[in-house]
């Protein structure tokens, strides 16, 4: 009944529209309508009251609210259950409390602002309310924890596909867990898991994608920028959610079938990183170099005048192009 009550104020955005025509219509009591519309404005949806003229759901709703993200999910297995937060420490930290409870393969969590959104590292990552995509995706992948490290490079690949499609947007994947319009990050990726010695209990994929952050912080202003100003046009968040589901799952099945080969192989061919001039911060050492390729493992290897660095884990930053 909620859905055909959504349904019938959608079919009349903006406009008002009377209990007494809803309760007609669906041949419920105008309580029931009222008791059902309050439960779809505490679930996010921005619903108008009006003692006279009844309800109106105002035509700027963009909320990744579950039921609006099933009408264009496209993927088979994630997406299929939800958790949707108006605000959340970190979708990660709920992702891997319901992997840790045993939720299916592909339960996302989702939420319109992170008080505490993370990058690796412990470093913070800017999420605020309704400007962006902050979701976490559960997977219990077949392989070993060794191959782990490759999920975020295989996201990277998913993600920058899907942006594609729906924005028409062209980044570049950086290794190796940003995406970049214009050197600036739009996408940063946090890939956690659970493992024992030689499987996988669970991966948390965690994606965090500026749609239409128009001010961020003084630091960031630099080195950030969102897809709305890339392409000068409002992007529908749930439509972008859905289609990186889609896309993700069309890498994950790919790697599930045929290994890890044809998903790096996109990723060389998506990334601005590989022909570059590069400084490496590691863990534990510095470098600088020309970054030739990705192995077997998704580690990149680094040319210095020492001979071939291969880095598993770090931050990279790519030297600008000098003309001559
Ligand atoms: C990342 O870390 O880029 C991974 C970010 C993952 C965020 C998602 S959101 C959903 C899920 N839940 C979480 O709690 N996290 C994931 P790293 O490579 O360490 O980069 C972090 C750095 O990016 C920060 O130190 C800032 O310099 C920068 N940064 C922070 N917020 C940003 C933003 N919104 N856009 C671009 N850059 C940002």
């Amino acid at each position: 009944m909620r859905t055909a009550i959504l349904e019938l104020l959608k079919h009349n955005a903006g406009q008002y529209i009377s209990g007494e025509e809803i309760s007609r219509n669906l041949n419920v009591s105008r309580t029931a309508v009222w008791k059902h519309i309050r439960a779809l404005k505490q679930s996010g949806y921005d619903i108008e009251a009006h003692s006279r003229l009844g309800y109106a759901l105002r035509q700027n709703t963009d909320r990744l609210l579950p039921a609006e993200i099933r009408a264009q999910l496209t993927s088979a297995v994630l997406g299929q259950e939800i958790h949707y937060f108006c605000e959340v420490d970190s979708t990660n930290n709920e992702a891997k409390k319901l992997a840790a409870n045993g939720c299916p393969e592909g339960t996302i969590v989702v939420a319109e602002t992170q008080v505490t959104g993370r990058g690796r590292l412990a470093r913070s990552w800017f999420s605020p309310f309704g400007k962006g995509i902050w979701l976490s995706v559960v997977l219990r992948p077949p392989f070993g924890p060794m191959d782990a490290a490759k999920c975020t490079l295989m996201a990277a690949v998913g993600v920058n596909r899907a942006i594609n499609a729906v924005t028409g947007v062209g980044c570049g994947i950086k290794w190796p867990n940003d995406i970049l319009w214009n050197n600036r990050k739009v996408v940063g990726i946090l890939t956690e898991m659970s493992a024992e010695l030689d499987v996988i209990n669970y991966v948390v994929i965690g994606m965090g994608i500026n749609v239409s952050i128009e001010h961020f912080p003084s630091e960031l202003a630099p080195i950030a920028a969102s897809l709305s100003v890339a392409t000068g046009r409002s992007i529908s968040r749930v439509k972008l959610l859905a289609a990186i589901l889609d896309e993700l799952e069309n890498v994950y099945v790919l790697v599930k079938k045929s290994g890890f080969a044809p998903v790096l192989a996109a990723w060389r061919k998506e990334s601005i990183t590989l022909g570059r001039q590069v400084d490496v911060r590691g863990f534990d050492r510095s470098f600088s170099g020309v970054a030739i390729d990705i192995d077997a493992d998704g580690a990149l290897l680094v040319k210095t005048p020492q001979g071939v660095e291969r880095v598993l884990a770090g931050d990279v930053s790519i030297s600008p192009v000098v003309s001559k």
